[in-house]
């Protein structure tokens, strides 16, 4: 319960909250997240260290909690809890969508940071519906009409993989939103490796436009909530000592499309050049999928 107070931080997107307590947070906090959410995509609620515990038990409110698929916990050997450490060469510094790896990766994410730098190691999150909206009708066309492999390499995982659609239609608000990160996306399926590089190449920069981002200065005990389907985010590698998280990562949806491809998968018959190669994954994934 509280007197809840909203402090938006971008225009793009963020707010700050204060003015509540979320340790055994009710209904009422859990619909008004869920209205924040929708508005703001990313929120911060400075001051709150909640326990591992009451952690959890916030996460429960949003839907089924994840265990992280490839990384282990090294301290909190709680099942529910993912840790992140500096020390342990644990930041995240490349803009990413959580686990897109997966078919159907996580809708969001609650983020206690437990210890942190003075100065340094800001996140920064993007816009994801913004970045779709301001590209140009023909390239949004061509987005809409593809799709693109994603695997888990960083987490030295390549063969996990997933296909997902390049525009994305958010379940809740039916926006659509464009979903390749430089993390996760290897790949368009629809076309040649070549054409596949030279697009992700500038996709992915271009959601890091700034005008899309903010980015947040954390104090130790401040709980981050984000929408994991509409935004991408990125860790500023800038600072030296400990920065600890702790995330719990709520069960993730199916994603959909705003249309099929406008064709079938790039993959050559006959034969097969030096360039070859640069098809291998995608045809090991089709190969799996049976199509
Ligand atoms: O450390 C952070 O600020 C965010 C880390 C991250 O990428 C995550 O928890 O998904
Ligand atoms: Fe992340």
């Amino acid at each position: 319960m509280g007197d809840w107070k909203v402090r938006k931080l971008g225009a793009a997107l963020g707010a700050e909250i204060t003015g509540g307590s979320l340790a055994n947070a009710g209904a009422r906090e859990i619909d008004l997240i869920k209205s924040w959410l929708a508005e703001h995509h990313v929120i911060f609620f400075p001051g709150q260290a909640i326990s591992v515990e009451e952690h959890v038990e916030l996460g429960k409110h949003f839907g089924e909690l994840e265990d992280h698929p490839n990384l282990k916990n090294p301290f909190t050997q709680h099942p529910y809890i993912f840790e992140l450490a500096a020390t342990q060469g644990g930041v995240a510094d490349e803009w990413h969508t959580d686990i897109t790896f997966q078919e159907e990766p996580s809708i969001m994410s609650i983020l206690h940071m437990v210890k942190c730098p003075e100065i340094g190691g800001d996140t920064m999150w993007t816009n994801l519906y913004q970045a779709y909206e301001e590209m140009s009708v023909p390239l949004q066309t061509l987005c809409e009409g593809i799709t693109a492999l994603h695997d888990a390499l960083p987490h030295s995982r390549p063969d996990k993989m997933a296909i997902h659609p390049v525009v994305r239609i958010h379940p809740e608000t039916g926006r659509k939103l464009l979903y390749v990160n430089e993390h996760f996306t290897r790949r368009i399926v629809e076309m040649s490796a070549g054409e596949s590089e030279v697009l992700l190449k500038y996709l992915t920069e271009w959601v890091k436009n700034p005008r899309f981002t903010v980015r947040y200065q954390w104090t130790p005990g401040t709980i981050a909530m984000w929408d994991n389907r509409c935004t991408q985010h990125f860790v500023v590698n800038d600072f030296e000592g400990e920065r600890v998280i702790q995330r719990v990562t709520v069960m993730g949806d199916q994603v959909d499309s705003a249309r099929e491809p406008m064709t079938e998968p790039w993959v050559r018959s006959g034969y097969h050049g030096a360039t070859s190669r640069h098809d291998k994954q995608l045809r090991q994934f089709l190969k799996g999928q049976k199509i």
